[in-house]
C-alpha cells in the first residue's frame, strides 16, 4: 500500500453496495452492462493530453515516484492500479450512456471507483482521477447530438471539476449542493458559493447550493429540489439527465455529517425520472459510511426500477440556514430563469394580519371539520374564487390553466411540497372536461405523483381518449418531455407567489426565505391528524 493510503475511499464501498443489491433482489432485476476502458479519445473530451500522458505512466512508477507524483495534487492517492480502474470507471459511465441512449435500458446506475467529479482538465483531486460524468456528458453530446444535458450532483462535496468543465457552456446545466460552511469546508473554494452562476454564454447554467451548516435533513433536500432544481430543470428541458450520485450526503457519513435518511434518494431519483423522457444515468461518486452507502444505493436502484418510494420521515420543514441558502440561490438565478423571476421579491401585500388569518382559518375549519382536515383540496381553475382562508382548501386560480409553464410551476412549487408535508394516503386526481390541461402535462403530473403516493384518477363522461396516455404514466412509463417552456404569465406567477406566501406559515415546505419563519413563528396551529392519517387525501382538479 501507498502511504498515506486513503482510509475511506476503499474497495469495500463497491462490494458492500453490490452485495446489498443482490440481497434485496435488485441485482436480478437489473440488466448488467459489461464495462469497457475509456479510450484516449474519450478521456481527451475533458482532460488535457499532458495530464493523460502523466497518468499513463503511473502504473510503471516506483512507489517513491508515485508518492511524489501524488503530492502535486490535492487529496488524491495513486496506486499502481488506479489508471486502469479510472479507465474502467469512465468507460462504465459511457457504456451506461450508450445503453440508455440506444434504448437498451430506460435508465441505470454505474457503480464505479475511483469517483470523478473533483478531477479537472489537468489535475487529479479529491480521490478523483478522470471526471467520469463530465466525460459522459461530452460523449453524449458528441455521439448522440444532444442539445441539452442536465447534471445533478447530490454528492456532499462540490464537483468543482464539473463546474470548471462546463462553466461557459449553456448546453450543460450543472447543479450541485454541497457542504460549504462559508468556505470553511473542503475544497474551500470561493467559486463554490451560490453566486457562481456560470460565465459568458453559460451564465445561469451553473447552480451552486452551499450548505452552511452540517446536519441538513430530508426537508432541506426536498425544499431545494422543489423550489430550485425541478422548476429550472423543467424549464431547461434536458435530453439526458446525468447524476453525480454521491451518497456522502446521507446520514452517518464521516465527510458530510448530514442527517438525510437513505430513503430520501428514492425521492430525489423519482423526481428526476420524468425529465428527458426518463433517460437518466446515475454514476457513483462519494459515500463513505459502509452502512448508509449500500442502503442509499439500493433506494436509488429500486426507484430506477420503478418501485414506489417509501414515505420519507420527519418532514418538519427546512432549517433556517437552508432557507437562507435557498433564498440566495433563487435570487442569484432569477435573472436567468423565468420560473424564478419573482424569487426574492418582498411579500406581496397581505391585508390580513396573522392573527386575523388564524381566526379565519379556525372558523373555516369548524364549519368543515369533517371534510377538510382529512382532505386537502387543491383546485386548479381559471375562475376567480374567493380568497383562500383555510390551509386545507387551496384554490389555485391561474389565468391560463392551459399554459404548461404556469401549471407546472404550481405543481412543482406548491402541490409537491404540500403533498410531501401533508403525506396523503391517497391522491385523487380529477380532470375536468373543460380544464384545458393537455395530455403531456397531465402525464407529467400523474408520473410525478405516482410513485410518491397512491393515485386514483377520475375521468368525466366523454373523456375516454384521455385514459390511454394517463394509464401509461400510471404503469410507470416516463412522461414525454414538455419541450422548452416559455415564461409563465406574470399574473400567474404572482398568483402562485401570493399563494405560497399565504400558506407558508401552515406548510413549512412552501417556504423559500428565512425572514418569514421568524415573523410568523408564533402562529403555530396545532392539528392532531394522527388518528385520521389513513383518511388523508389530496384531491386536485
Ligand atoms: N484533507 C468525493 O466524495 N477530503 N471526494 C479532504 C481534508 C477530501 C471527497 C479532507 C474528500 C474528497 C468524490
Ligand atoms: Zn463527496
Amino acid at each position: 500500500m501507498i502511504s498515506p493510503a486513503c482510509k475511506i475511499e476503499v474497495p469495500e464501498r463497491l462490494t458492500v453496495s453490490h452485495e446489498a443489491l443482490i440481497k434485496n433482489g435488485l441485482a436480478d432485476r437489473c440488466v448488467s452492462v459489461p464495462v469497457r476502458e475509456a479510450t484516449d479519445a474519450d478521456i481527451l473530451l475533458v482532460h488535457s493530453e499532458e495530464y493523460l500522458e502523466a497518468v499513463k505512466k503511473t502504473p510503471y512508477m516506483t512507489l517513491e515516484d508515485l508518492k511524489e507524483f501524488t503530492l502535486q495534487y490535492g487529496d488524491v492517492y495513486f496506486h499502481p492500479n488506479i489508471y486502469h480502474c479510472a479507465k474502467l470507471a469512465a468507460g462504465a459511465a459511457l457504456q451506461l450512456v450508450d445503453s440508455v441512449m440506444t434504448g437498451k435500458v430506460r435508465n441505470g446506475m454505474a457503480l464505479v471507483r475511483p469517483p470523478g467529479h473533483h478531477s479537472m482538465s489537468s489535475a487529479a483531486n479529491g480521490f478523483c482521477v478522470f471526471n467520469n460524468v463530465a466525460i459522459a456528458a461530452q460523449y453524449a453530446k458528441q455521439k448522440y447530438g444532444l442539445k441539452r444535458v442536465l447534471i445533478v450532483d447530490w454528492d456532499v462535496h462540490h464537483g468543482q471539476g464539473v463546474q470548471y468543465c462546463f462553466e461557459d457552456d449553456p448546453s450543460v446545466l450543472y447543479f450541485s449542493w454541497h457542504r460549504y460552511e462559508h468556505q470553511k469546508f473542503w475544497p474551500q473554494l470561493r467559486e463554490s458559493d451560490y453566486d457562481s452562476v456560470g460565465k459568458e454564454k453559460g451564465a445561469g447554467f451553473n447552480i451552486n447550493v452551499p450548505w452552511n451548516k452540517v446536519g441538513m435533513k430530508n426537508s432541506d433536500y426536498l425544499s431545494v429540489f422543489c423550489h430550485v432544481l425541478l422548476p429550472v430543470a423543467y424549464e431547461f428541458c434536458p435530453d439526458l439527465v446525468l447524476v453525480c450520485a454521491g451518497f456522502d450526503s446521507a446520514i452517518g457519513d464521516p465527510e458530510g455529517e448530514m442527517c438525510a435518511s437513505p430513503d430520501i434518494f428514492a425521492h430525489l431519483t423519482h423526481l428526476l425520472m420524468n425529465l428527458a423522457g426518463g433517460k437518466l444515468c446515475a454514476v457513483l461518486e462519494g459515500g463513505y459510511n459502509l452502512t448508509s452507502l449500500p442502503q442509499s444505493v439500493c433506494q436509488t436502484v429500486q426507484t430506477l426500477l420503478g418501485d414506489p418510494a417509501p414515505r420519507p420521515a420527519n418532514l418538519d420543514g427546512p432549517c433556517e440556514s437552508a432557507l437562507e441558502s435557498l433564498h440566495c440561490v433563487r435570487s442569484a438565478h432569477r435573472q436567468y430563469w423565468s420560473c424564478l423571476k419573482h424569487a426574492g421579491i418582498a411579500v406581496l401585500s397581505d391585508h390580513f394580519s396573522n392573527e386575523q388569518r388564524r381566526q379565519q382559518c379556525e372558523q373555516h375549519d369548524d364549519r368543515n371539520l369533517s371534510i377538510f382536515r382529512k382532505t386537502v383540496l387543491v383546485q386548479f381553475s381559471s375562475k376567480e374564487s374567493e380568497e383562500q382562508k383555510c390551509k386545507y382548501y387551496i384554490p389555485v386560480c391561474l389565468k391560463k390553466v392551459i399554459d404548461a409553464s404556469g401549471f407546472l410551476q404550481a405543481v412543482l412549487g406548491l402541490l409537491l411540497p404540500l403533498g410531501y408535508e401533508y403525506d396523503p394516503s391517497l391522491v385523487l386526481l380529477v380532470r375536468m372536461p373543460d380544464s384545458g390541461v393537455c395530455d403531456s402535462v397531465w402525464q407529467q403530473l400523474t408520473g410525478l405523483l405516482q410513485g410518491l403516493w397512491s393515485v386514483i384518477l377520475s375521468f368525466q363522461e366523454g373523456e375516454k381518449e384521455r385514459v390511454a396516455p394517463t394509464a401509461s404514466a400510471l404503469l410507470g412509463d416516463a412522461a414525454p418531455s414538455l419541450g422548452q417552456l416559455h415564461s409563465p404569465l406574470p399574473e400567474d406567477v404572482e398568483v402562485l407567489e401570493r399563494l405560497r406566501h399565504r400558506l407558508q406559515g401552515d406548510w413549512k415546505l412552501l417556504q423559500t426565505t428565512g425572514e418569514f419563519t421568524t415573523a410568523a413563528s408564533h402562529i403555530n396551529i396545532t392539528h392532531n391528524l394522527t388518528s385520521m392519517d389513513l383518511e388523508k387525501t389530496i384531491s386536485t382538479m
